[in-house]
């Protein structure tokens, strides 16, 4: 029996290994997000609520479209790839600086930790909201000169910050479980390297905090770079 035992046990981690070389074959994909409507200028932001804040100028930061017409600040993440992926012992950073959040988009990792700063010489309140249905999560009050507050992000999901001093103050963190997601910015498309091969379709998500959220499928070949074109309409 105990002999018996042994033998499926082999043949169980065979199977295992087996598996684990064939997820080594892997391929990118290079996601670029585009606008086509009208681009307005950024709107003046009014900070004249806190006189600290009054002393620098900032432009809203809820649309932002590249010179070429491409989107900035776009989240790009695979829905679901299977496998254990290492999770980056670095955290995510996240700062206020002029008043403004730093990055206004970011993403990461499930099991990630976050490092909320205040480089500011006025109070910041970071109150956070998570999930889908932007449940309330940490609130905190960061004076200047406190130090910075680290905190882990344990579920894969779109994590909200806000400030409740500073009504213009939003940030956005999504976390995925395997490290395939990235932000658009200035060149506004994103290479997500590495990704294993996989006989079907991958759903491949762009998330825009005004524009909404697209899916589009991709088949990602062993060596090769898939491209993907996502465009976003909006108003004239
Ligand atoms: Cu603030």
């Amino acid at each position: 029996m105990k002999l018996l035992k042994v033998i499926i046990g082999v043949a169980a981690f065979g199977l295992i290994s087996a598996s684990a070389e064939s997820a080594e074959a892997s391929g990118n994909v290079r996601v670029t997000v585009k606008y086509e409507g009208a681009v307005r200028a950024r709107a003046k932001l009014d900070r004249s609520g806190d006189p600290f804040c009054a002393k620098t100028e900032a432009l809203a930061e809820t649309l932002i479209v590249n010179g070429d017409g491409t989107l900035a600040n776009a989240i790009v993440y695979i829905k679901k790839v299977r496998g254990k992926f290492n999770i980056p012992s670095e955290s995510l950073k996240l700062s206020q600086n002029d008043c403004m959040y730093t990055p206004h988009v970011q993403s990461g990792m499930k099991g990630q930790t976050i490092e909320i700063s205040n480089g500011d010489k006025t109070l910041h309140n970071v109150h956070s909201y998570r999930g889908a249905k932007k449940k309330n999560w940490f609130n905190i009050a960061q004076p200047p000169g406190v130090p910075a507050k680290i905190q882990k992000l344990k579920k894969a999901e779109l994590v909200i910050f806000k400030c409740d001093v500073h009504p213009w103050m939003s940030s956005y963190v999504l976390t995925t479980k395997h490290p395939f997601n990235g932000v658009t910015g200035k060149a506004g498309s994103v290479i997500l390297e590495g990704v294993p091969t996989k006989a079907k379709a991958y759903d491949l998500v762009v998330w825009h905090e005004t524009l909404g959220e697209q899916t589009v499928k991709v088949i990602v070949e062993a060596g090769k770079t898939a491209e993907v074109v996502v465009t976003y309409k909006g108003g004239n």
